[in-house]
């Protein structure tokens, strides 16, 4: 069923406007069919049809049947398009991907604070794995991921610490893929020592030089492309003397995904190249998935929490907001050696970069994340996170009226 939707989208999109064109001469000739001389009937179909022809497909076509099978892009690699060969592939190795049931990083599954003294090797083990998962409720998606969920592992290391990263690829992928980690100080950020062909392994070794939160993300060319089927996560450094103790940490990721035919078209969706390249993404979501997060992430009044929050891109800037809460602190672009900001409503996580936020909780209720730019919302990019405990009605008196916002 996911097969027959995938092509049937194809199909209209490449040969759809010659079908359209087809059953218009057809039908006109059919109403014509009262004139006496046939040429003249075939010679008005043909003057309607270069009319149309000349006028419309000049001026763009409607983008529900239009797949690029080629654009001229000018980037240093491959452009965005995803070849015939890797549609067909699909077909058939569609029984060897995985099926994973919720493709969202659990925002708790965060490594615990680091409490050594001392520089050690940090050694980790990461899988690129092509994946079928959904999207939203009956919207099928091929995601590209580093071990299976979006987004990959949350890595930890100490500043000075050396990494020995193996990255190894799924026998069952159906393209190469490498790991760019940007606390890497070295060619690619190790992308060029880690180009793996599905069932390879490649191992990087390289010294955390400087504290702060750091993207990973695949950098196979087309990297955009491969970026945005999900193949991104963060590797904090933490600084020598480490983190203030917090009560909670959470992992939250901001993705964008391009997929043809609309929002909440079901069934697998293609990829759309042009969409990327225009910027314009149909899902914008926290943790690979529309409500993400969602039901995961919990506190009781009096508590801390530290969120960690990486945007994997590849074209939105996030406004990263909690509705209902000041951040206490936040660690611009998380850089974790400079004074962090005090009492920030808003703050922005560039596209391939990450920011800290620290918050205490004192109020009970639901607090919403968002991306600030609110028509994100539509597409996804949205949390809930519930806060229990003792009311506190010095600092918020009022009656909470179900379904008004939060
Ligand atoms: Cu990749």
């Amino acid at each position: 069923m996911q097969l027959l939707s995938y092509t049937w989208a194809y199909f209209v999109q490449v040969a759809g406007l010659a079908i359209a064109f087809i059953a218009a001469a057809v039908f006109i000739y059919l109403a014509l069919r009262h004139l006496k001389w046939r040429w003249m009937r075939v010679m008005l179909v043909i003057i309607f049809l270069s009319i149309s022809v000349a006028f419309y497909v000049p001026n763009g076509l409607p983008r529900a049947i239009e797949y690029p099978l080629a654009l001229n892009t000018y980037g240093p690699a491959e452009g965005p398009v995803l070849p015939l060969g890797s549609i067909f592939s699909i077909f058939t190795h569609f029984d060897d991907l995985e099926r994973v049931s919720d493709i969202a990083r659990d925002p708790n599954d965060v490594p615990p604070p680091i409490t050594r003294s001392e520089s050690a090797v940090v050694e980790v083990e990461l899988t690129a794995k092509e994946v079928i998962a959904e999207m939203a409720p009956g919207v099928f998606v091929n995601y590209w991921t580093f071990d299976g969920q979006i987004p990959g592992p949350m890595l930890r290391a100490r500043e000075g610490d050396t990494v020995k990263l193996t990255l190894h690829n799924d026998p069952t992928s159906l393209h190469h893929h490498n790991i760019d980690l940007h606390a890497v100080t070295g060619p690619g950020g190790g992308a060029v020592s880690t180009m793996v062909a599905p069932g390879e392994s490649r191992t990087v070794s390289f010294k955390a030089l400087h504290p702060g939160l750091y993207v990973y993300h695949c950098a196979t060319p087309n990297v955009a492309n491969h970026m945005t089927h999900g193949m991104y996560g963060l590797i904090l450094v933490e600084p020598e003397e480490g983190l203030p103790s917090v009560d909670h940490e959470y992992y939250v990721m901001q993705g964008e995904f391009y997929t043809e035919g609309g929002i909440g078209r079901k069934g697998l969706q293609l990829f759309d190249a042009q969409a990327m390249l225009d910027g314009i993404p149909t899902y914008v979501v926290f943790n690979g998935r529309v409500e993400g997060v969602n039901g995961k992430m919990g506190a009781v009044t009096g508590e801390t929490a530290r969120i960690y929050v990486g945007n994997g891109g590849v074209n939105l800037i996030s406004s990263f907001h909690m509705i209902g809460e000041v951040f206490d602190k936040v660690f611009p672009e998380a850089a974790l050696s400079s004074a962090p900001h005090e009492d920030v409503q808003t703050t922005i996580v560039p596209a391939g970069g990450a920011t800290i936020v620290e918050l205490d909780f004192q109020v009970p209720g639901n607090y919403m994340l968002v991306d600030h730019a609110l028509a994100r919302m539509e597409k996804g990019a949205w949390g809930m996170m519930t806060v229990t405990g003792e009311e506190n009605k010095e600092i918020y008196d009022g009656e909470i009226v179900p379904g008004h916002g939060h």
